[in-house]
């Protein structure tokens, strides 16, 4: 018998990975190889998956976790053991904080050596360290075991509240040996991991009872209503009550910016006024000032909450939520909607009215200050170029991270369709540009924009070797103002070392894509970024731009300041 007949009679752990996973329709992998998982990456490539190899697993991660968003199928990184593991954490952290579909597959070493603390190469308990930090951990010690351990994870990521799953496979799984026919009838295609989960008629009614009475609604699109992809119902919702909308970072675009009941423009008006407020997968944290304060307007009476969210445990999390609707958002969102029936009475018209004239106000505002161009440039006129290049572009994803250059780009740059936004997300994390990028890149074929600090790129910039080894279609913008925040502080101690803030002055970061066959270029105007954009999207290339921004532009922690009240004081 040829080895090739016996090979085709047995299987192998590392067979068994692969095909659980390309049963259940995953055919993608980032990572980065090393013991015991370098023969895991080979043969997925041989079996015909994309592996997508990085320079740090945190960047895998990142990549991981965007896809899971972006595809609502779990991403999957894969590391190497102890430090891969603990370097992949950070990202399967992220994306569980973020509710993103992800699992970090991590080869460990072996359990008799583990537990008994004996020194093996790259030792570590990491199951007990992933648990807290993640949905779900699962580890698979019997080849027959790998089916039921991957349609575990995958099930535990996508169902009810998404989220980060960490899958332990010691290198010894690798090796073991089965029947290949008795191989795959253990494997599990996981059916409906995200079933709809419909809301209680009377919880509907409750809603709809309470916004009947609102004389002054608001709608609260949130990242998981981009996720659950009710893009027509939630159409449907604001068009069919005319009630404004703000959407939530990652949310913009799920209607059109452009959207003429698009609040975003009269934001703190709204969120103060408001008298009754339905979230849309959106959590009452940080990021809303959790549903409290003068932000809330506080002082201005009383507010009654609705929210959708298919995590029960969510409500009441900060304030009290006056009409819970648990369930998907597809399917609330549509009994909202079918409850309103034909004839529900539009948003009052004062209210509508009132926002689109202070809409008005402020865009007149804005509208001056980005047309100003001062030299060198600051946030707004370079802004205005990446505005304009993402509306003739609107299927491009747009990838977004630092403080002021986060803030203004969210304020400034509309988005046009669904999913097409990401960014630092739940934690406000740096580091996510480049791994997103190339997720993005990876599982969409669209075109990537990445506005990026200079602070914010650094944490990831590596990865550009990446994007020019995988010819992605990535534009990175690199906003260079010399620093973290600024280019301006001075050592308080008057010493030769520079303020704990401070880049080098000047730095070329156009030639970090060049070192690797990547186009780079300096621009210095509005109109420069705009033509080395638009070069970059018209030929696909990598390319990374480095915008020189005025060093002096942009505050402390951008529009966080309040959370670091000590903000450069001696
Ligand atoms: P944002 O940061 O945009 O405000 P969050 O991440 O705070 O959004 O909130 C997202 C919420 O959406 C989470 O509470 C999560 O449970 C919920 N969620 C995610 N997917 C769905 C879904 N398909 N149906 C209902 N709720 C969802
Ligand atoms: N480390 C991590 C992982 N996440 C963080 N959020 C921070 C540190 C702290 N931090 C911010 O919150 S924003 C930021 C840091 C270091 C960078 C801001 O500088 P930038 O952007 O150059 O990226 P701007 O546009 O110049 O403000």
């Amino acid at each position: 018998m040829s080895q090739d007949t016996q090979a085709s009679e047995m299987t192998d752990g590392f067979h068994l990975v692969i095909d659980a996973l390309k049963l259940n329709g995953i055919d993608t992998i980032f990572g980065l190889p090393g013991i015991p998982i370098t023969d895991l990456t080979r043969k997925a490539q041989a079996e015909g998956m994309r592996v997508i190899s990085f320079r740090h697993e945190q960047h895998a991660g990142n990549a991981a976790a965007a896809a899971g968003f972006l595809t609502a199928k779990p991403g999957i990184c894969l590391t190497v053991s102890a430090p891969g593991f603990l370097n992949g954490l950070t990202a399967l952290a992220n994306a569980t904080t973020n509710c993103f579909p992800m699992i970090l597959i991590s080869g460990s070493s072996e359990r008799e050596v583990v537990d008994l603390q004996q020194g093996d190469y790259e030792e570590m308990d990491q199951l007990a360290i992933a648990k807290p930090l993640c949905k779900a951990a699962f580890r698979v010690l019997h080849a027959q075991d790998i089916g039921v351990g991957v349609a575990r994870a995958i099930r535990s990521a996508l169902s009810g509240r998404p989220g980060g799953v960490y899958l332990d496979l010691p290198a010894k799984l690798f090796s073991q040996t089965m029947p290949a026919e008795a191989g795959q009838r253990s494997l599990i295609k996981v059916v409906e991991p995200a079933p709809r989960q419909l809301p209680a008629p009377e919880s509907v009614a409750r809603a709809l009872d309470l916004l009947r009475t609102a004389k002054r609604p608001l709608i609260l699109l949130g990242k998981g209503a981009a996720y659950a992809r009710a893009d027509e119902a939630v159409r449907a919702l604001v068009e069919t009550s005319g009630i404004p909308y703000l959407p939530m970072s990652m949310a913009k675009g799920l209607l059109p910016d452009t959207h003429e009941l698009s609040a975003s423009a009269a934001r703190s008006y709204v969120l103060a006024e408001a008298d009754v407020v339905l979230l849309v997968g959106a959590r009452l944290n940080w990021l809303l000032s959790h549903g409290k304060g003068k932000t809330w307007g506080a002082d201005k009476g009383a507010k009654q909450f609705i929210q959708i969210d298919i995590a029960p445990t969510e409500i009441d999390s900060n304030v009290a939520i006056a009409a819970p609707l648990i369930g998907d958002i597809g399917s609330c969102v549509a009994a909202l909607v079918q409850g309103m029936g034909s004839s529900w009475p539009k948003a009052p018209a004062d209210w509508v009215g009132g926002i689109a004239d202070r809409k008005d106000k402020n865009q007149t505002k804005m509208a001056a200050t980005l047309a100003a161009n001062p030299s060198p440039m600051n946030f707004h006129s370079a802004l205005r170029a990446v505005r304009d290049i993402v509306k003739a572009h609107p299927d491009a994803v747009l990838v977004n991270e630092g403080a002021n250059t986060l803030d203004f780009t969210r304020s400034i740059v509309d988005m046009y369709k669904p999913r097409k936004r990401l960014d630092v997300g739940t934690w406000g994390i740096m580091g996510i540009g480049m791994g997103f990028s190339v997720a993005a890149a990876v599982v969409t074929g669209q075109p990537v924009i990445a506005i990026e600090g200079d602070s914010a790129f650094g944490f990831s910039g590596m990865e550009v070797e990446t994007i020019c080894r995988y010819n992605l279609p990535v534009c990175v913008v690199v906003f260079n103002n010399n620093g973290v925040y600024r280019g301006t502080d001075v050592n308080m101690s008057g010493g030769t070392d520079v303020a704990p803030t401070v880049f080098v002055k000047g730095a070329r970061y156009e030639m970090m894509m060049q070192a690797f066959g990547g186009v780079g270029v300096v621009a210095h105007t509005p109109d420069e970024l705009h033509a080395a954009m638009a070069e970059a999207i018209a030929s696909g290339r990598p390319t990374l731009i480095n915008a020189i921004i005025d060093e002096t532009a942009g505050t402390e922690s951008g529009r966080i300041t309040s959370l670091n009240p000590t903000a450069g004081k001696k």
